[in-house]
């Protein structure tokens, strides 16, 4: 499906409590006579405000049937069209419970696509329905929200002779004296503080993270408590791999770049958005930009949340943006924030 942007301006004027992003928290199994699966979906409305409804396959198809018999370029000749993403298909046979499991990605992109339609479709009777807690909803319970857990942003970083280090082991120093930082690239601090390392930008620079801010400071100004690994190793924590290089494409007006940061203390397959946010403005020196991935289609997708973090992330997972050993399976395009020429807004 090609993107449609959505006018920032239309999307002031919604209410409060028109769903705006809608995510699965888990499948659950249904009572009924014969097995079925519930998607416990977390709704976000634009005012702020969050609650669960519990939605089962079909009712995702009948409302994408009512929506395409509406909007569908297809079926309708009025003004109001549009293209509707794709729902998963009807599947006849198999495991019901895998099944379910299998659509939980497809059908949190299906959500993010319709909610990122042109503001109108947000106020159509039957997807505000769809999306509306129901009283039913409102008294259940979710048993369980294996993937509403906050993504871990590890700061784990490596094996030592079969022992995985803990976060008190993670590569750190302690600041000798003050420093105070020149511009957005270098970091701040105090005699006292404890900033993790990042990686070595020389024999006199090193690069960390101190109160959620990263950025280069002299290494003279600091005592090592934990040293950067040498090399690249390839650590592992209780099956997940730690991963310590991140492809990025820098978008300019003329050109692209392509660079590959290595990230010493390695980096959380599914990292959180402000982290990343923050590493790109240090790494292209520049705060005004867009952090994005590419979607199946080839399109640029903005990244906005931690949710779209994860949407990228299980994107790659099906489907590996890099595949080398030691990078982070997704790449992410760095753009100019006010650049919009990026997206397809192409119908
Ligand atoms: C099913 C429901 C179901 C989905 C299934 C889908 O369609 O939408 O939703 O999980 O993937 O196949 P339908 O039309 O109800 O039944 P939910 O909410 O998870 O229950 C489809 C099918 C009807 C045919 C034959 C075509 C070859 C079966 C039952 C087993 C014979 O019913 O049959 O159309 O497959």
């Amino acid at each position: 499906m090609n993107r449609q942007l959505r006018g920032e301006s239309d999307y002031e004027q919604l209410p409060d409590d028109v769903p705006v992003s809608a995510y699965v928290a888990d499948v659950q199994q249904g009572k009924g006579i014969s097995a079925f699966f519930l998607f416990v979906i977390q709704v976000k409305m634009k005012g702020g405000g969050r609650y669960f409804i519990f939605r089962r396959y079909r009712q995702f198809h009948s409302l994408q049937m009512k929506l395409k018999g509406k909007f569908d370029p297809e079926n309708n000749k009025s003004f109001n069209i549009c293209v509707l993403p794709e729902l998963p298909g009807k599947v006849y046979l198999g495991n019901k419970q895998e099944i379910a499991e299998k659509r939980i990605p497809e059908l949190n992109m299906y959500m993010k696509k319709l909610l990122s339609l042109p503001a109108w479709i947000l106020l159509d009777e039957d997807l505000r329905i769809f999306f509306y807690q129901t009283p039913e909803d409102s008294v259940q319970i979710p048993k369980s929200l294996r993937r509403l857990r906050p993504p871990t942003r590890k700061v784990q970083t490596k094996t030592t002779k079969g022992v995985t280090s803990t976060k008190a082991e993670a590569p750190r120093a302690e600041a000798l004296y003050n420093f105070t930082g020149e511009s957005d690239l270098e970091l701040t601090f105090k005699a006292g503080d404890i900033i993790y390392l990042l990686k070595k930008v020389n024999e006199d620079w090193l690069e960390g993270i101190h109160r959620g801010c990263s950025g280069i400071f002299p290494k003279s100004f600091v005592r090592i408590i934990e040293d950067l690994s040498q090399g690249f190793p390839t650590a592992s924590e209780e099956g997940s791999t730690t991963v310590h290089r991140l492809r990025c494409v820098y978008h300019d007006v003329h050109c692209s770049e392509i660079r590959d940061i290595y990230l010493g203390s390695g980096i959380s397959l599914q990292p959180e958005y402000s982290f990343l946010l923050s590493l790109m403005r240090t790494e292209f020196a520049n705060e005004a930009i867009a952090l994005n991935y590419r979607d199946p289609e080839g399109d640029l997708v903005r990244i906005m949340d931690n949710m779209d973090v994860e949407l990228m992330a299980l994107e790659a997972e099906e489907k590996p943006r890099v595949t080398k050993p030691d990078f982070v399976p997704w790449q992410l395009h760095v753009t100019r924030e006010e650049d919009l020429s990026v997206y397809n807004t192409q119908p």
